[in-house]
């Protein structure tokens, strides 16, 4: 049976606060802090187990080997000679973001009525362009299966983040949908990273039909309020699009042609007179996982930081009052991923598809959850203090925890390098 899984980004025991991201306004507010890599990778299978325990399908993607020493060598230097910037470009725990992974059109969009996922270049930040070939590695075996077909990156310089850029609507997840590419052209003092060819790029090789498919300018005041991927002001479920007034850069043409697509399409929007776009920002309210559960009902996994904002916990309790399609809040704790500006939504990506057709080391429950969680107890650092980026000994420990983890759960052959 078609279902949604979500694939949630395992965080890696080289999580640290580099301040690496600039128009990130969490990470880079945060840089030079001691991070809690063990804490982190723990609220991350809390995570996992409150979507089980709410009877979603779940999946792990895997931490990456940190430091890149292949990317390193793409720059003819080491480890231990590397400048401080690049050593810590290099150690980044960034692949836990999993919506940026890739961008997946599930297979009844699919011209072909396979599943496509493209692999996202991530070349805006220097410390995410390195992860697309273990990123390919991951996805190959996951998704082995002909149900799939797994395409490598678009090239440089058309700056893709995948499926942070990307939303869709569908009556059901397994009827044919309308997907919304959302690209960035400018963003006040910040890059847009999303660049539209890279998203009709993207639309191509999944085979979309092109009447069928949006794409939409992301508002040059959110990206310079601070929202560097479309997801921070944006998240969409089956029939409903939740989404904060100032998203959008032309609001009036896109809702106008969702409507016109799909007509059955309910559009929540809040207004910059409730919430405003740093309030939104800052608590990271739309960065909420929308989910239908088992019962047809939809609910909004929330972060912690949504209650300590006042406006934004009443326009939750309001709605939920209200009649509208989101009927259930859950809240979920994940503030060290927060603190580099990743919220629970960038923590998963999303893939429509039978979970018998994924290589079931890639999908966990509780059992498996127990046994990562045992991993990550006895081998992720507690803390990294970024003074310590170069410390050789911390960078045996990250190493081995990563194998730790990749024994645990028997993957072999990331062959990547
Ligand atoms: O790309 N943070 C990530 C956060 C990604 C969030 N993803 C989504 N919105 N889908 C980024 O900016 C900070 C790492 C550091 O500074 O060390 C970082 O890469």
């Amino acid at each position: 049976m078609v279902v949604e899984i979500n694939f949630d980004g395992i965080v890696g025991p080289s999580h640290n606060y580099a301040g690496l991201s600039p128009g990130n306004l969490a990470a880079t507010s945060n840089a030079g802090m001691t991070s809690r890599p063990r804490e982190a990778a723990l609220e991350g299978v809390a995570k996992m187990r409150a979507n089980l325990a709410l009877g979603l399908t779940q999946g792990i993607l895997l931490p990456h080997d940190r430091p890149d020493d292949s990317w390193l060598a793409s720059l003819a230097i080491d480890y231990a000679d590397a400048p401080t910037h690049l050593k810590a470009q290099a150690l980044s725990a960034s692949p836990m973001w999993a919506a940026n992974a890739a961008t997946v059109s599930p297979a009844p969009d699919a011209g072909d009525g396979r599943c496509h996922l493209t692999v996202a270049n991530l070349v805006t930040m220097a410390h995410r362009s390195h992860e697309w070939p273990e990123t390919l590695a991951q996805l190959r075996l996951a998704f082995a299966d002909p149900a799939f077909a797994v395409h490598e990156p678009v090239p440089a310089p058309f700056g893709d983040e995948g499926a942070a850029n990307h939303m869709r609507l569908a009556e059901h997840h397994g009827a044919p949908g309308v997907e919304v590419f959302v690209y960035g052209e400018s963003g006040g003092p910040f890059p847009a990273r999303q660049r539209r060819e890279s998203s009709e790029a993207v639309a191509r090789a999944h085979r979309l039909a092109l009447n069928h498919t949006i794409f939409a300018q992301q508002s040059v005041a959110a990206i310079a309020a601070g929202a560097f991927h479309n997801d921070v002001v944006a998240v969409a479920n089956e029939r409903v699009l939740f989404a904060h007034e100032q998203a959008f850069e032309n609001k009036a043409r896109l809702y106008a042609d969702i409507t016109r697509i799909a007509p059955w399409a309910e559009i929540v929007e809040i207004p910059a007179s409730r919430v405003s776009l740093t309030d939104a920002i800052s608590s990271y309210l739309f960065n909420a996982q929308l989910v239908t559960l088992p019962d047809g009902t939809m609910a909004l996994i929330v972060p912690g930081e949504t209650r300590d904002n006042g406006a934004v916990w009443a326009w939750l309790q309001e709605m939920l009052a209200g009649n509208g399609p989101i009927r259930r809040v859950e809240v979920v704790d994940v503030r060290q991923s927060m603190r580099n500006g990743g919220g629970p939504a960038c923590l998963r990506l999303r893939v429509v598809a039978d979970p018998t057709t994924v290589d079931p080391r890639f999908l966990v429950d509780d059992a498996k959850l127990d046994r990562i969680a045992a991993v990550i107890e006895a081998h992720w650092p507690e803390e990294i203090a970024i003074d310590r980026i170069g410390d050789p000994a911390l960078i045996a420990r990250i190493r081995a925890a990563r194998e730790a983890l990749l024994d645990a759960l028997e993957i072999v052959g990331l062959t990547y390098k």
